[in-house]
This record gives C-alpha cells, structure tokens and sequence, in this order.
C-alpha cells in the first residue's frame, strides 16, 4: 500500500462499534497483525464508514489527498478492485485489513503476487501490456509532476517497453506470475518502482 503511517492515521480514530471477539481471532489468524492493531484499524475505519463498506469513491478520496497534484482516481479504481476480493462493489473491513496486511508486511513472494492481481486487469493468469500500460499510466497520472521520472522511462510506453523487456522470458508479448516475480526479483530497480506506488518496499 502507499504511505503506510500516513494512511493509518487517516483511518485510524476513536469512536466505533466492536469487532466481535471470533472475527477479530480469525482476522489476527489471517493476517499479520495483532489482535490489538487490528481493533484500532477497525475503530478507524468505522469512523470513516459507518456503515462497514467503503466505497471507491471514498477510497479515490482517500488517494486524492496523497495526490493533490496528480489525478489518482484510475490508479484507486484498480486497487479498489484488488481489495473488494469478492466483487460486490464495496472493500468490506476484513478485505480492507488482509489486503493492508499483504501489502504492508507480507513477504515479497506475497506483495508480488498481490501485484500480479493488480496488473491483470482481466483477472485470466497473465499481464498483458494493454493491461501493464493501463496501470502505468494511471500511475503516471497519478503523481503527475511530484516525482522525477527518468529519461529512459519518460512515457508509460517507454515504461512498459522496459519492464517487457527485462520481463517477459519467452517473448510472447504477456508475463505470467512467474516471469513477473523472477524479473522483479532479478531486478531491483523494479521492485522499488512497483514500491513507491503499491507498498512494496520492506
Ligand atoms: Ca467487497
Ligand atoms: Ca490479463
Ligand atoms: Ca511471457
């Protein structure tokens, strides 16, 4: 996820209803965090959703204040999709808190498959790169002129163009999750890319 200690103190807050004692266990079993940090996070996120469901327009309103500069709203409609893991339109608090504990503090194996979900936009095994160039240029949207980006990736083209080339082994124009984690694992310089956005830095 992105500015981690940021966001917390967005969604973290006072007042709220309880978890019940059952789901808060087998929340704390499924995730990486503890019984207590996650009765602060749900305080939080009632108090930002009374109604238990957050939205995508409050979750683009969320990323709008991390990037008042740039248009973030086609980057938080593809995350918001990654996190509302059974489709019914809303990130429910447990979606909202697994996903935040994958992307916070899972282990690379698990941030980049989370990735991997995030870029295969059609959900069928492999990134494409209509579906790589999409997500890039949200990016690029996103963070508009607030981060220096190199010549050699002044464009989302050129972007994708570079991540394929270091990506995509047996050249057939797609990466499967596999070719995805050996490259980002192979080179670093793609991991910290992937990381300012999607947190997965350590
Ligand atoms: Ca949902
Ligand atoms: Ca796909
Ligand atoms: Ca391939």
């Amino acid at each position: 996820f992105l500015h981690f200690n940021e966001f917390r103190q967005q969604v973290m807050g006072k007042a709220g209803s309880k978890l019940k004692q059952e789901q808060l266990k087998s929340l704390a079993q499924q995730t990486y965090f503890t019984e207590k940090e996650i009765k602060q996070w749900y305080k939080g996120f009632v108090r930002d959703c009374p109604n238990g469901m957050l939205t995508e327009a409050g979750f683009q309103k969320i990323y709008k204040q991390f990037f008042p500069q740039g248009d973030p709203s086609d980057f938080a409609s593809f995350v918001f999709k990654v996190f509302d893991e059974n489709k019914d339109g809303a990130i429910e608090f447990h979606e909202f808190i697994r996903a935040l504990s994958i992307t916070s503090r899972g282990n690379l194996d698990e941030k980049l498959h989370w990735a991997f979900k995030l870029y295969d936009l059609d959900n069928d095994g492999f990134i494409t790169r209509d579906e790589m160039l999409s997500i890039v240029d949200s990016i690029y949207k996103m963070v508009g002129s607030s981060v220096k980006i190199p010549d050699e990736e002044s464009t989302p083209e050129k972007r994708v163009d570079r991540i394929f080339r270091m990506m995509d082994k047996n050249n057939d124009a797609q990466l499967t999750l596999e070719e995805f984690k050996e490259g980002a694992k192979a080179d670093p310089s793609i991991v910290h890319a992937l990381s300012l956005y999607e947190g997965l830095s350590s």
